[in-house]
């Protein structure tokens, strides 16, 4: 898979694709990741991207004609992308929407930072999205949770110790995982259960998975 990201602080994707997973991800060639500067596609000699908007009121909007530029170049680079616009009135994200993107041949995203962009550039990309509720300064580490959760779903970037098809919101479950506990047997008097040092493993799958529902049932009964 290709993924283009388009924004104005593409110094905020280093630390994230340049280690760990990502990386590996990449080094393995089961994902391309590009950073792209929006800026690289300002027209006039100051390199305006943004202006003030039609109306009057605070802040600047991201101009479309840079936008659009920018898009036109990145789908030649990447065809068949899809675009994602990441924006607080998307639809919000969910491990749904993540198993689709991760079936794309190539995704191309565009983060905004702490203003809106031009409505009209809305009927030049595939899906808007959000990431949740709650006001972020831009649509940068939305790109990133995005980049991370359809990445780690491409076939060979997990091992299969920690395959993605036993996770917790994969499609047919509803599941949270169940407790944990490694060594010191006992802290702060607190112990493992007996069952986990039983060695009978039918036994501890039977009280992993009753510890699993009565988890999901108490804290996110919505999931069930
Ligand atoms: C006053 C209107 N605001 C929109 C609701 C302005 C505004 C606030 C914050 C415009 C952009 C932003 C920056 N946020 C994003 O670009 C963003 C975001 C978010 O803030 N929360 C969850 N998902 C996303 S995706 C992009």
């Amino acid at each position: 898979m290709k993924i283009s990201i388009l924004t104005l602080f593409p110094e905020m994707f280093e630390s994230i694709f340049t280690q760990s997973i990502m990386k590996r991800a990449q080094k393995s060639g089961f994902v391309e990741i590009k950073i792209h500067n929006l800026r690289d596609w300002a027209i006039d000699k100051h390199k305006m991207v943004d202006d003030r908007p039609f109306g009057g009121g605070p802040g600047m909007v991201l101009k479309v004609d840079v936008l659009h530029a920018a898009i036109l170049d990145l789908k030649e680079q990447n065809s068949d992308a899809k675009i994602i616009l990441l924006t607080p009135q998307g639809e919000k994200y969910s491990q749904q929407r993540s198993e689709q993107f991760s079936q794309e041949k190539g995704l191309i995203l565009i983060a905004g930072h702490y203003e809106g962009f031009d409505e009209r550039i809305r009927d030049y990309v595939d899906q808007e999205i959000s990431i949740g509720d709650y006001v972020l300064t831009g649509g940068e580490i939305p790109a990133m949770v995005i980049v991370d959760s359809v990445v780690r779903l491409l076939p060979g970037v997990l091992g299969d110790e920690n395959s993605a098809s036993t996770d917790s919101f994969s499609a047919g479950s509803d599941k949270l995982g169940c407790p944990q506990y490694t060594r010191p047997e006992e802290f702060d008097g607190k112990k493992v259960p007996d069952v986990l040092k039983s060695g009978d493993h039918a036994k501890i799958e039977k009280w992993r998975e009753e510890q699993t529902k009565k988890r999901t049932q108490q804290r996110r009964p919505d999931l069930i």
